[in-house]
């Protein structure tokens, strides 16, 4: 039995897992292990004899017993000290950084002027950019034989469709929606298409934002104090505007709006073209055949209606010098605009 117990223990020192000292259970505690085939021995052992050779054996079993459990919990133990400190991780290590996009600057000029509008009470419309003849010309007392339809001028993809040349048309359908009866405060943002070819200042694909005013007793002293307070909330509020008479054949009469320029305040520059003024909308009180064609009574209904570019008023804010930077989206121009405040046309920012 010393032996046997110095055996266990020589092979126990040198056991360095799990596996090994399952090993050593098997071999000395197990069906054929050593102690277990020691209790065989008792029928050769002397009657007076078998009772302290039972308990030596059975003190034998507990004693490897308990030190394989002990030595089951060190080498656990050891394990897992080993994989906590393979697991370690560097909590000072930086984080990888990811690449974040900004508002598009065409985007902050969008968003700053529907804010202005949505503030006066306005709703905001963008409605098909595929539209029918209907609502993008006639509905719009643009006639059949009117020079502005000529195919050569627009993206037809039927007969009676078209890519919208403005975003009139949305205005047109919910004029017509109304069924005759105001108010009406919109305002629609959105792309609009022309067959043109595409320069520093020109775009076959650009931006429109327009709005629409319908209801009893709206005259163009309405429209000049909204657009006044309009273009000051954009471009400061020490802008002056004037009025100048236009023609456009939805409204009647037609007029366009310059504000004075931003940069000197009047005295002439390279970003008025030594005017003093800039010349930034058009509008006008809504033509009474439009307003008919909707389902209005034009003697006791009346609006006014007006047309703006963000192309133009972006380039003219950042000082981008061709319109293409707009769309092309490269990011060595996009990225210059990442930082730019949320509210993108305060004059501030200049
Ligand atoms: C411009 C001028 C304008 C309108 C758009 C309009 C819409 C309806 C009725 C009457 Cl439904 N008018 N829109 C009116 C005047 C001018 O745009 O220079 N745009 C860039």
């Amino acid at each position: 039995m010393q032996a046997i117990k110095e055996k266990f223990e020589s092979l126990f020192e040198d056991a360095a897992d799990r596996k090994q000292l399952d090993d050593l259970r098997v071999k000395f505690l197990g069906k054929k292990g050593t102690v277990t085939t020691l209790m065989q021995h008792m029928k050769d052992i002397p009657n007076e004899e078998k009772k302290e050779f039972g308990q030596s054996v059975n003190a034998l079993r507990q004693s490897i017993q308990q030190k394989l459990e002990q030595g089951i919990e060190e080498v656990e133990a050891r394990l897992l000290k080993k994989k906590l400190e393979n697991e370690t991780i560097d909590v000072t290590l930086p984080g990888r950084q990811r690449p974040i996009g900004g508002k598009h600057p065409l985007q902050h000029i969008i968003d700053g002027i529907e804010d202005i509008f949505v503030g006066l009470g306005y709703e905001v419309y963008e409605g098909y950019e595929v539209e029918s003849d209907y609502y993008n010309f006639e509905a719009l007392n643009l006639p059949k034989s009117h020079p502005a339809r000529d195919m050569q001028d627009s993206f037809y993809i039927s007969n009676e469709t078209l890519l919208r040349t403005h975003t009139s048309p949305v205005q047109a359908r919910v004029l017509n929606a109304a069924k005759g009866k105001g108010p009406i405060k919109i305002i629609c943002p959105g792309k609009v298409y022309r067959r043109d070819s595409d320069d520093a200042t020109h775009s076959h694909q650009f931006t429109q934002i327009e709005g629409l005013v319908v209801d009893k007793n709206i005259s163009l002293a309405d429209l000049k104090g909204t657009l006044e307070l309009f273009l000051k909330e954009i471009f400061g509020q020490d802008r002056e505007i004037r009025l100048r008479p236009s023609y456009f054949p939805f409204t009647e009469p037609s007029v366009e709006v310059d504000v004075s320029c931003f940069k000197c305040g009047g005295k002439g520059c390279n970003v008025c073209k030594q005017s003093g003024w800039i010349e930034i909308l058009g509008a006008g009180m809504v033509h009474p055949n439009v307003l008919e064609m909707a389902g209005f009574d034009s003697s006791e209904y009346s609006g006014f209606a007006f047309g703006m570019g963000p192309d133009r008023m972006a380039m003219l804010y950042y000082g981008v010098e061709d319109i293409r930077h707009l769309y092309t989206n490269d990011l060595r121009f996009l990225e210059q605009f990442k930082y730019i405040e949320e509210r993108g046309v305060k004059h501030e920012s200049i």
